[in-house]
C-alpha cells in the first residue's frame, strides 16, 4: 500500500471520436462539473490519441476535439477552475504510455473486455493501438499522479489495469511512486444504455443514430428519440424491484433520475402506474430543459476555434508543470539516462 502522500488531483478524459451523448454526459461530464467544486485538482482532457485507434477523418477529428472542448465548457467546466487539455498537446502522455507498454503484461491486455467489444469478430485486422490502448490510459491518469477518475461503468476494468500497472512498476523498481487510482463509479446514470436496444451501451459510435441523444440534437429530435425508444407494453412499477428485468425501462427511468438529480427510488415515487405514453412526454421534456442550454452554449463557443485553441494550449503548458518533473522522475527510477 502507498505510503507517499499525494494531492488530491482528478484526471478523466472522453475521445473525440464523435459528438458527444447524454452517456457521456451522465456517465462522465456531470461528475466532472461536480469534483471540480470539491477539493481536488482537475484535469479534463480531450483523449485524441485515443480516438485514432479506429480511423478518424484528420478534418472530423479537428472539429470534434474542438466540440468536445466546447461541449466540456458549456456543461459547467471552467478553464480558470480546470485544466482542459487535448491529449496530444502534453507529450508526456505518449512517453510515459511507452514505459507502460513494457510494465503491462499480454494476458492482462487480452482479458480487457472493452477490446474484444470493438474488435470484434474482427481481431487480426484491428490495431496495435486499439489493443494497448489501456495502457496509454494508465499512462493519461498516473502521469499527473491522479488520485482520483470519475468514468462510466464501462470503465471499470481499465481502471483496475492501471492499478495492477502502478503496483507492478512501484514492484519491480522498488519504490512508492505511483499512487493506486480510485474509480469514482456514481449516480444513476452510470451506464446509460441504447435507446433501441436495452443490452447495448448507448455510444458516439452505434451505427444507428436513433439508438442515442446527442448533445447536440434539438428539442425535436430528442422528443422523437425518446418517442420511438423501445419499450415494454407494462406499466412502470412502483418498486425498484420491479425494473429487475426490464433493461429499457429501467433505463428510461436512470435517465430521468440522472436528469433531474433525484434517487431511482423517488422517481418511481411519483412515476409508478404511469403508462410509456404518458411518461416519455415527462421524459423528453426533462432532457430538452436540462440539454437545450448546453447546446446552445456550445454552438455558441464553436462559432469562436481560435478562443478554443487557446485555451488548450493554455491548459497545456499548466499540465506540463505537472507531468514533466514525474515523467523526468520515472526516467530516472527506470535507469534512463537524461
Ligand atoms: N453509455 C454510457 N453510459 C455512461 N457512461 C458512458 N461513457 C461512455 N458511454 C457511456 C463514459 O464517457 C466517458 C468517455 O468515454 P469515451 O468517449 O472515452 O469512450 P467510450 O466509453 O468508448 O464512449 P463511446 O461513446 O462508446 O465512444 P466510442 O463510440 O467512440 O467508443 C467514459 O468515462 C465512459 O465511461
Amino acid at each position: 500500500m502507498s505510503e507517499q502522500k499525494f494531492t488530491p488531483r482528478v484526471f478523466s478524459g472522453i475521445q473525440p471520436s464523435g459528438g458527444l451523448t447524454l452517456g457521456n454526459y451522465l456517465g462522465a461530464i456531470k461528475r466532472f462539473v461536480q469534483m471540480q467544486e470539491e477539493d481536488f485538482e482537475t484535469i479534463y482532457c480531450m483523449v485524441d490519441l485515443h480516438a485514432i485507434t479506429v480511423w478518424q477523418d484528420p478534418a472530423d477529428l479537428t472539429r470534434n476535439t474542438r466540440e468536445l472542448a466546447a461541449g466540456f465548457i458549456a456543461s459547467g467546466i471552467s478553464p480558470e477552475k480546470s485544466i482542459l487539455i487535448n491529449q496530444s498537446q502534453v507529450p508526456e502522455h505518449a512517453q510515459l504510455g511507452w514505459i507502460f507498454n513494457c510494465v503491462a503484461r499480454m494476458g492482462w491486455m487480452k482479458r480487457m473486455t472493452q477490446f474484444k467489444d470493438k474488435a470484434g469478430k474482427n481481431a487480426e485486422n484491428a490495431s496495435l493501438g486499439l489493443f494497448g490502448y489501456p495502457a496509454l490510459m494508465a499512462a493519461d491518469i498516473l502521469v499527473y499522479h491522479a488520485t482520483h477518475v470519475p468514468v462510466g461503468e464501462d470503465q471499470k476494468q481499465h481502471l483496475e489495469l492501471t492499478r495492477d500497472i502502478a503496483a507492478k512498476f512501484n514492484h519491480d523498481y522498488g519504490v512508492d511512486f505511483f499512487p493506486m487510482t480510485e474509480p469514482v463509479i456514481e449516480g444513476a446514470a452510470t451506464r446509460v444504455m441504447s435507446l433501441r436496444d436495452g443490452s447495448k451501451k448507448m455510444s458516439k459510435s452505434d451505427p444507428s443514430d436513433a439508438s442515442r441523444i446527442n448533445m447536440t440534437d434539438d428539442a425535436d429530435a430528442i422528443a422523437k428519440k425518446i418517442r420511438k425508444a423501445k419499450t415494454d407494453p407494462d406499466a412502470l412499477p412502483s418498486e425498484v424491484e420491479g425494473l429487475a428485468e426490464r433493461p429499457e425501462a429501467r433505463n428510461l427511468v436512470n435517465i430521468f433520475a440522472a436528469l433531474s438529480d433525484r434517487t431511482v427510488e423517488d422517481v418511481l415515487n411519483e412515476v409508478g402506474g404511469q403508462q410509456f405514453g404518458t411518461f416519455k412526454p415527462l421524459l423528453a421534456d426533462l432532457a430538452v430543459s436540462k440539454l437545450a442550454p448546453i447546446s446552445t452554449e456550445m454552438a455558441r463557443l464553436m462559432d469562436d476555434p481560435a478562443e478554443i485553441d487557446r485555451i488548450l494550449a493554455k491548459g497545456a503548458s499548466q499540465a506540463r508543470e505537472i507531468t514533466a518533473p514525474i515523467l523526468k522522475r520515472t526516467y530516472e527510477i527506470v535507469g534512463m539516462v537524461g
